[in-house]
C-alpha cells in the first residue's frame, strides 16, 4: 500500500466520498445561498467558478489537506528555486525563469541563467522584427512573406495553439505555417503555394534529432535547393530552435541563426523559450512580452496565494478528487472561444504527458490512478456532438469551460448567444432534469398521457455533472499567458499528489526509439519475420502492396 493511499486525508477523503457520493448538486445550491462566494476566486482578469463541483466545506478542507501533507508549498519553492525535481533525467524545471519579470538572479549549477535566458529572448525579438519590418532578405533579396515551423509536439503545440487564439494580434500580411506530420502530405500541403524566395523555415527541435522533424526539414532543404539552384543562400532561408547546436549547423543553418534552448525546459513547457520564435513573429515582441507577463502573474500568484485561494491548487485538487474518488476516467476541456480551438490539443499533451505515468518518484508502482484522459472541443462544436455523453451518458466526465467576457470584435449579437450556450450548459448539467420537469414539460408540449409515458424515460437529465468555468475579461496575449500557466501549474500540483514525476516523457521516447529500429526493415521488399505475428504481418502486407518507387 502506497504511503499516499494510507496518509491520514485520503483515508479521511474516502470515508467523505462515500458520506457525499449520491448528494446532489442541486440540494448544495439550495443548501447555501453562498455557494458561488465561497467557491470561486479571482485572478486580474480570471475568475473562477468551481462551486458546480461535487464539494462542501469538508471536501476542501480535506482536499487541502492532502496538499498539505505532501508539503506542497514547499513543493511549489524547490521548481522555482530550480531544484533537480525532474529526477528521472537530472534536471531542473524551470520554465518559470522564462518568464521571470524580478531582477533575482537564479542559479543553476553555479551559474546565474537570467541573463541567458534575456540576451536569448533578445535574440529571438530581434530576428522577428527584422523578419516582420521586411528587413530580412531572401536568397534573391526579396522580404519574407511566409514562414513555416517545422517541429513536433513540444515543438508545435504550443506555438501552433498561440499563434492560433491570438490570431486577431498577428501581420495579416506574413503567413504562418506549422509542419509537424512526417507524413509527406503535410509539408506538401504547406510547399505547395509557397514560393522559396520569400519563405523563412524555422526548424524546431530541442534534440535536433526527432525523425519527423528531420525528414521534413530534409525535404524542404531540398525543395529550396531545387527552386533556388543551389544551396549558397540557404541561411537565408532556414533558422532553428535547439539545443543541440552542433547538428544544427552540420544541417547547414548559420550559427548567427540558432536559438538556444536549455535541458531544463521540457519540450511541452517550452512555447516561452526561444521555440516561441514563430510566435513572437505572428504577434510581435510586445505581444509577446504580454504573454510573458501573463504567465509571471499567474506564476506570483501561484508562488504567493494560500492554497485555499489558489487557483491551480483549486483545479489541481478537484481533478484528484474526481479521478482517485469518483474514479472518473477523464476530462474534457471546453473553449467556447473559436481562437482557443487548438487549445484541448495543446492541453492533452501538456497533461497526459507529464502525469500518464505509473511509477511512482520512488520507483514503485502506483497503486492508485494518475492522469486521465484529456479531450476537449470548442464548446459550441461539442454541443452538437459529445455533449450528449456528458449530459446522458454513464460516465462521470467533469469538465473545464473557457470563455471570454467579451471579444475583442465584440459583435454584441453573436457574442450573447455564444455566452447563453456557456452559462446553460454548466447550468443544464449541475441541474439535469428530473422526473416530474420533463413530465410537466411534455404535458406543455401538449403530449397525451401514454406519449408522455413512452418518451418520459429519455427526457430526464441526471444532472449532478461537474463543471468549472474559467470567464476571463477577453482573449488576449497576456490573459492566454495566465490561462496556459494556470493549467501547467494545476499539472504540477497534480503531479505532486500522485507522486510522480511530470517532467518526464519515456512514453515519447519509446516512439522515437521502435520507429528507428523498423525503418531499415522498410528499405527493401525482403518479407520479414523479426516481430510477432500482427508485426510482421502488417509490415509484410505494407511491403507486398505499396507502389514500386524509390525515395
Ligand atoms: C515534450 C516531449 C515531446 C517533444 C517532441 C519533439 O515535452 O518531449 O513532445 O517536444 O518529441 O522533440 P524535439 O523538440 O526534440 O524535436
Amino acid at each position: 500500500m502506497s504511503e499516499l493511499t494510507q496518509s491520514n486525508a485520503w483515508l479521511a477523503l474516502r470515508k467523505h466520498y462515500n458520506e457525499i457520493k449520491h448528494t446532489h448538486m442541486r440540494t448544495m445550491f439550495e443548501e447555501d445561498e453562498k455557494r458561488f462566494d465561497k467557491y470561486s476566486l479571482e485572478m486580474n482578469e480570471i475568475l473562477y467558478d468551481y462551486s458546480k463541483n461535487r464539494i462542501n466545506d469538508e471536501t476542501v478542507k480535506l482536499l487541502l489537506q492532502l496538499a498539505d501533507d505532501v508539503k506542497l508549498p514547499l513543493r511549489i519553492e524547490n521548481m522555482f528555486n530550480g531544484e533537480v525535481i525532474n529526477h528521472t533525467e537530472h534536471r531542473a524545471v524551470l520554465h518559470t525563469a522564462l518568464r521571470d519579470q524580478g531582477n533575482q538572479p537564479l542559479i543553476v549549477d553555479g551559474i546565474d541563467i537570467m541573463p541567458e535566458i534575456r540576451e536569448e529572448l533578445a535574440r529571438v525579438k530581434q530576428l522577428a522584427e527584422k523578419i516582420r519590418t521586411r528587413g530580412w532578405r531572401g536568397a534573391t533579396n526579396q522580404a519574407i512573406t511566409d514562414v513555416v515551423n517545422i517541429g513536433i509536439g513540444g515543438s508545435h503545440l504550443g506555438p501552433l495553439m498561440v499563434t492560433e487564439a491570438l490570431r486577431p494580434y498577428t501581420l495579416h500580411d506574413l503567413n504562418l505555417h506549422f509542419v509537424s506530420n512526417v507524413d509527406e502530405n503535410h509539408i506538401n500541403d504547406a510547399l505547395e503555394y509557397l514560393n522559396p524566395e520569400t519563405t523563412l523555415f524555422i526548424i524546431a527541435s530541442k534534440t535536433f534529432t526527432t525523425q519527423d522533424t528531420m525528414v521534413n526539414a530534409e525535404t524542404a532543404r531540398q525543395w529550396c535547393i531545387n527552386k533556388l539552384g543551389n544551396d549558397e543562400y540557404l541561411h537565408r532561408h532556414f533558422v532553428a530552435v535547439t539545443s543541440n547546436v552542433p547538428l544544427a549547423k552540420e544541417f547547414g543553418i548559420a550559427e548567427e541563426n540558432i536559438f538556444k534552448m536549455w535541458d531544463w525546459v521540457g519540450g511541452r513547457y517550452s512555447l516561452w523559450s526561444a521555440i516561441g520564435l514563430s510566435i513572437v513573429i505572428a504577434i510581435g515582441s510586445d505581444q509577446f512580452d504580454q504573454l510573458l507577463a501573463g504567465a509571471y502573474e499567474a506564476d506570483m500568484h501561484f508562488r504567493q496565494a494560500p492554497l485555499g485561494k489558489n487557483i491551480p491548487v483549486m483545479m489541481a485538487l478537484l481533478g484528484v478528487w474526481y479521478n482517485n474518488f469518483f474514479e472518473a476516467q477523464s476530462m474534457a476541456v471546453l473553449p467556447y472561444d473559436q481562437h482557443l480551438h487548438r487549445f484541448p490539443a495543446y492541453l492533452q499533451q501538456a497533461d497526459m504527458e507529464s502525469n500518464g505515468k505509473n511509477v511512482d518518484r520512488q520507483g514503485n508502482q502506483v497503486d492508485y490512478t494518475t492522469g486521465p484522459v484529456i479531450f476537449g472541443e470548442i464548446g459550441i462544436a461539442g454541443q452538437h456532438a459529445f455533449f450528449q455523453l456528458l449530459h446522458q451518458g454513464t460516465k462521470l466526465v467533469p469538465a473545464d469551460i473557457l470563455a471570454p467576457v467579451y471579444s475583442i470584435r465584440c459583435i454584441a449579437r453573436h457574442h450573447r448567444a455564444l455566452m447563453s450556450n456557456v452559462f446553460a450548459q454548466t447550468e443544464a448539467l449541475m441541474r439535469g432534469k428530473t422526473e416530474q420537469e420533463a413530465y410537466e414539460e411534455l404535458k406543455a408540449d401538449g403530449l397525451d398521457e401514454k406519449q408522455i409515458k413512452q418518451l418520459l424515460p429519455y427526457k430526464i437529465f441526471p444532472g449532478n455533472r461537474p463543471t468549472s468555468t474559467l470567464l476571463f475579461d477577453t482573449l488576449n496575449a497576456k490573459t492566454l499567458g495566465s490561462i496556459i500557466a494556470l493549467y501547467e501549474h494545476k499539472i504540477f500540483v497534480q503531479g505532486v499528489i500522485w507522486n510522480i514525476n511530470s517532467f518526464d516523457q519515456w512514453g515519447v521516447e519509446l516512439g522515437k526509439q521502435l520507429a528507428k529500429n523498423i525503418l531499415p526493415e522498410l528499405n527493401d521488399i525482403e518479407q520479414i519475420d523479426a516481430h510477432d505475428s500482427s508485426t510482421n504481418g502488417l509490415i509484410n502486407h505494407y511491403k507486398r502492396h505499396r507502389p514500386r518507387k524509390t525515395g
